[in-house]
C-alpha cells in the first residue's frame, strides 16, 4: 500500500521539480522493524538535529531532552560516537546546571552529566549540580521546600507534569554519590507533583492544576499527550537507576502500569496518539512527540518485564510504524506539536529538537526489542497490517500530471527554509514566505507557453485572504497584469485564480500581505495548459 503511494508521489514530484527522492528512501517502507533500518533512521534524525540546531548555544531543557535521547541511543547501541558527542556538549558548558531561572527544568541537562559520570566517574561532571542543589537560593532544594514549580510569568509557579522528566537525575545522583537524600528528593518532587496533577479517575496527568476542570471544545477533559509523555518517559530512566530495594520503588512501578493501561486504548488506529488524550477530535491530526514518549516508555517496560508483553507489543509496533512514517527524507521528524502546555495542532513539517531526542529514545528501545528477539516476524505479522499516514499533503495526482514544468523559480526575498522552490515541490504544506508589500515570486516556463489555468494554495488560506497580483511577460522586462485581487479565504488547498488563458514565458505573483498580517506565504503554484 505504502509502496504504491510512493510511486504515485514520485511521479507527481517529477512533474514539478525534476528528479524525486528515491522511493528507497521512503521512511514508511515495509522494513520499519529491521534492526539496521532502525539504527539508520535514528542516526539520520540525530545528524539532522545536530546540523539544524534550534539555537546554537542552548543549555536548557530543549537541548537536554535531545541529549537524553542521544544517551538512550548510546545505551542501546554502544556506539561511542553518541556518547562522545554528549561529552563534547558537556565540556562546552563545563558541566553546569541548566540556564533556566528555577524549577525542575534547570536539572534536565544534569541528567546527561550524571549519566556520563556513571560511565566514567570524574567529580567535575556532577559538582556544579550538587553545588546548586545545596545552595540556599529560594529556587533550589536547599532554599525552599517547593522549588520545582514552573518558572516565570504568566505562571505563578504551579507544579507541572513536564517537570517529572527531570526526576531521574536524583536516582542517578544517588548512584554517583551514595547519598540517600537524593532518593528523598526524588520521592518529594515526584509525588508532590503527582498529587497536584494526576487525575485518579483516568490515571493520567493534567499538565498543571490550572487544567483541572477545564473542558475541550467537545466537553471532555484536557489531558495533554506530551504532558503525560514527560511522565511516562521518565519511568524507565527512574527505574533503571533506582535501587531494587528502594522502599518507594513499587509505587513507581504501580503508577507506570496504571498509566500504561490507560494510554493503550487511546492510541489511534494509525499508531499515533492525539494531542488531547481525552478528546482525540480536539486536534485531530497525528502528534509525534507524545507518541515517541509513549513508545519509548512501553518498549522499556515490556523489555524489562515491568509491563505486559502481550498487551503492549501491538501498541509498540503500531506506534513505531507511525514514528517511522513521521521522518522526512532529510531526517526531520514531522508532526511535532510546537512548544506549549496544552493540546494544539501539529503539522507534517512541524518539528523540534527536544522531540528528536524522544524519537532517539524510542528507536533505541525498539531496536533492543528486535535484537533481543521480543519483536519477531510472527509478532509483526500478528499486529499488522499497519496504517501509515502520508507525511505529505500532496498536490492531487490529476493536477500534478498535467502541470506545466517550471524551469526556474526566483523571488524578491524569503525567510530561511521558506524559499521559492517550496511552491513547486508538490507538497501543500511547504511554502515560500516573504514579509511586506510588493514581495514577488517569478516562474520561468523556459519558453513562451500557453497557460489555461493558474491555481495557488496560500498558507492558512482557509482563515485569511491574500492580496496579490499576477503579471505575465515574454521577456522578463515588459509586464502585463492579468489578475489583481484576493484569494477567497475559504480553502486550505489549491484555488483557481480568476484570470483568462494567456501565453507567456514568465509568470510573476506579487504579494501585498493578507487580511491578518503583512506576510506573503504561498504553499503551491500549479499552472495548467488548459
Ligand atoms: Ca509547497
Amino acid at each position: 500500500m505504502k509502496r504504491t503511494t510512493m510511486v504515485l508521489l514520485a511521479t507527481a514530484l517529477t512533474c514539478f521539480a525534476g528528479p524525486a527522492a528515491a522511493p528507497a528512501d521512503d521512511p514508511g517502507a515495509d522494513d520499519a522493524f529491521q534492526p539496521e533500518r532502525i539504527l539508520a533512521l535514528a542516526d539520520k534524525v540525530y545528524t539532522h538535529t545536530l546540523e539544524n540546531p534550534y539555537r546554537e548555544t542552548d543549555r536548557n531543557w530543549i537541548r537536554a531532552t535531545f541529549y537524553s535521547g542521544v544517551m538512550e541511543l548510546y545505551h542501546a547501541t554502544g556506539n561511542a560516537k553518541y556518547r562522545e558527542q554528549a561529552e563534547r556538549w558537556a565540556e562546552k558548558h563545563q558541566w553546569r546546571e541548566g540556564t533556566e531561572g528555577s524549577g525542575m527544568n534547570k536539572l534536565f541537562c544534569s541528567m546527561t552529566w550524571a549519566e556520563l559520570h556513571l560511565l566514567d566517574p570524574d567529580p567535575k561532571k556532577i559538582e556544579p549540580t550538587l553545588k546548586w542543589l545545596a545552595t540556599d537560593a529560594p529556587n533550589s532544594p536547599g532554599g525552599a521546600k517547593i522549588w520545582f514549580g514552573h518558572a516565570g510569568p504568566p505562571y505563578d509557579r504551579p507544579l507541572y507534569s513536564d517537570s517529572l522528566y527531570g526526576a531521574p537525575v536524583f536516582p542517578m545522583l544517588y548512584r554517583a554519590t551514595g547519598n540517600r537524600e537524593h532518593l528523598d528528593m526524588l520521592d518529594h518532587v515526584f509525588w508532590t507533583v503527582t498529587e497536584a496533577t494526576l487525575d485518579e479517575e483516568d490515571d493520567l496527568y493534567y499538565r498543571d492544576p490550572g487544567y483541572i476542570g477545564r473542558k475541550s471544545p467537545h466537553g471532555e477533559k484536557i489531558l495533554w499527550s506530551r504532558g503525560n509523555g514527560w511522565v511516562f518517559g521518565a519511568f524507565p530512566r527512574i527505574l533503571r537507576y533506582l535501587p531494587d530495594d528502594a522502599p518507594g520503588r513499587e509505587r513507581y512501578v504501580q503508577l507506570y502500569r496504571r498509566m500504561a493501561a490507560s494510554l493503550a486504548p487511546r492510541q489511534q488506529a494509525d499508531g499515533f496518539w492525539r494531542s488531547n488524550l481525552a478528546d482525540p477530535a480536539h486536534t485531530p491530526m497525528p502528534e509525534s512527540s507524545g507518541t515517541a514518549f509513549f513508545i519509548a516508555g512501553y518498549a522499556w517496560g515490556v523489555r524489562n518485564g515491568v509491563l505486559d508483553r502481550e498487551a503492549y507489543l501491538p501498541v509498540i509496533l503500531r506506534g513505531w510504524n507511525a514514528l517511522v512514517g513521521s521522518i522526512h527524507p532529510d531526517g526531520k521528524l514531522g508532526w511535532v506539536q510546537p512548544v506549549g502546555a496544552a493540546p494544539a495542532p501539529s503539522r507534517p513539517h512541524g518539528t523540534h529538537e527536544y522531540a528528536a531526542g524522544l524519537f532517539l529514545s524510542a528507536a533505541g528501545e525498539v531496536y533492543l526489542l528486535v535484537k533481543e528477539g521480543i519483536i519477531t516476524p510472527e509478532v509483526i505479522e500478528a499486529a499488522g497490517p499497519f496504517i501509515t499516514v502520508p507525511l505529505r499533503r500532496a498536490v492531487p495526482e490529476e493536477l500534478a500530471e498535467d502541470a506545466l514544468p517550471v524551469k526556474e523559480v526566483t523571488a524578491s526575498g524569503f525567510e530561511p527554509s521558506y524559499g521559492p522552490e517550496n511552491t513547486i515541490d508538490g507538497d501543500l504544506d511547504t511554502y515560500w514566505g516573504a514579509e511586506g508589500e510588493g514581495q514577488w515570486i517569478r516562474y520561468d516556463l523556459g519558453d513562451v507557453t500557453p497557460v489555461g489555468r493558474v491555481l495557488i494554495a496560500w498558507f492558512r488560506g482557509d482563515r485569511r485572504r491574500q492580496r496579490f497580483q499576477v503579471a505575465i511577460s515574454d521577456d522578463g522586462q515588459q509586464w502585463e497584469v492579468v489578475f489583481d485581487g484576493t484569494s477567497s479565504g475559504t480553502t486550505a488547498g489549491l484555488e483557481p485564480v480568476d484570470l483568462r488563458p494567456f501565453r507567456a514565458r514568465y509568470v510573476r505573483v506579487t504579494g501585498n500581505g493578507n487580511t491578518q498580517n503583512a506576510w506573503n506565504s504561498m504553499q503551491q503554484m500549479v499552472m495548467l495548459p488548459r
